[in-house]
């Protein structure tokens, strides 16, 4: 049995596999677990990530106001399923960075992961277009930036819960200003959080003819989970259709060690949009994952994931039955 490398979290959001269903991934019955108007001001909340935190969860959701502008917001939740967003954004104190990186022009798109004794944070930033900002918090009230990690522009900036050969490491999607009609999945490290290097390509988009769902550009998803056999990456994908970008997402496992080296590769996704509440928002047919959360105990997994760029999702499998179908669905 392969195994998580993390702590046992025995509250894990869960729900067993319905009866008869053949999927490696499943939704949660009661989807959407957010809805777009669940706080203050908000006109969506999706795209968002959660931890465990204290005897229950914290999370950095990313709420779009009626202005529609993109921002980052604290929500607090006992269950990992029912949550409490604050109506205020995120306000970050500098760490060794001038008043202009800490101006905000717009946040989105959050991972959030332990690492060491803290709380990081890892966000598309507007510096210029977008670029991927990095803070942290120790306790969810008081939150502290850091230098934007990489030139703009760069989207999904996902960080790994622990140094790798002494370094911080970091997978990214390089893009441009708009809606980057490209992009593949880099990796890049640092001595100190502050200056990134050693770029290296990790993986990109597939021949339509091998794989369609990932054809037009992929970035990485939640936090790497590491487990004995390699680090688990759960990835999102587009499809260009006649009808505009499909976003699914799939799985691959990458090498403990390097992981530039990518040791399977799912060919079919394991969510793509098909329930209303994935198909019908602001932005139609968009499922895309930002954080997970595990039980080293039991395998579970439970997968947060942004809806039609309109509410929250949550989708659960298990670390054996996605590995098991990794190794024989692989690119
Ligand atoms: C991406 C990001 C995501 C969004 C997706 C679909 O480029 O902007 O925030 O969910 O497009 O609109």
């Amino acid at each position: 049995m392969a195994k998580i490398i993390g702590e046992a979290l025995p509250n894990i959001p869960w729900e067993e596999k319905p009866a008869g269903c053949k999927d490696v991934m499943w939704r949660y019955s009661a989807n959407p677990i957010i809805r777009r108007d669940e706080q203050k001001n908000s006109n969506s909340i999706f795209n968002s990530a959660a931890v465990p935190f204290g005897d229950g969860y914290a999370g950095v959701f990313r709420c779009d106001d009626r202005a529609r502008r993109m921002n980052l917001f604290a929500g607090f939740s006992k269950d990992g399923i029912h949550w409490e967003i604050e109506d205020e954004p995120l306000v970050f104190e500098g760490d060794g960075i001038p008043e202009e990186i800490l101006k905000v022009q717009y946040r989105y798109d959050a991972r959030v992961l332990k690492c060491e004794d803290r709380y990081f944070i890892c966000w598309c930033n507007g510096y210029h277009g977008p670029t991927i900002g990095l803070g942290y918090t120790y306790d969810f009230k008081k939150f502290y930036q850091l230098e934007n990690a990489f030139l703009p522009y760069n989207r999904n900036g996902v960080l790994f819960p622990r140094k790798l050969n002494g370094k911080y490491v970091m997978l990214s999607r390089p893009s441009d200003t708009g809606h980057t009609a490209f992009g593949d999945i880099y990796l890049s490290e640092s001595p100190d959080l502050v200056y990134w290097g050693r770029h290296r390509y990790v993986m990109g988009t597939s021949p339509f003819e091998e794989s369609a769902w990932q054809t037009t550009k992929i970035g990485p998803g939640p936090a790497p989970i590491e487990t004995d056999e390699g680090w688990l990456l759960f990835y999102h994908g587009v499809l260009t259709s006649c009808n505009g970008y499909v976003y699914s997402f799939g799985a691959a496992l990458l090498d403990l060690e390097d992981p530039t080296k990518v040791l399977y590769r799912s060919r079919p996704y394991l969510i793509s949009p098909q329930m209303d509440y994935e198909c019908v928002g602001d932005v139609p047919n968009v499922t895309f994952p930002c954080a997970a959360l595990t039980d080293a105990e039991t395998g579970r997994i439970a997968i947060y994931y942004g809806c039609a760029d309109t509410v929250t999702g949550l989708a659960f499998t298990k670390l054996d039955e996605v590995l098991d179908w990794l190794k024989k669905n692989s690119l």
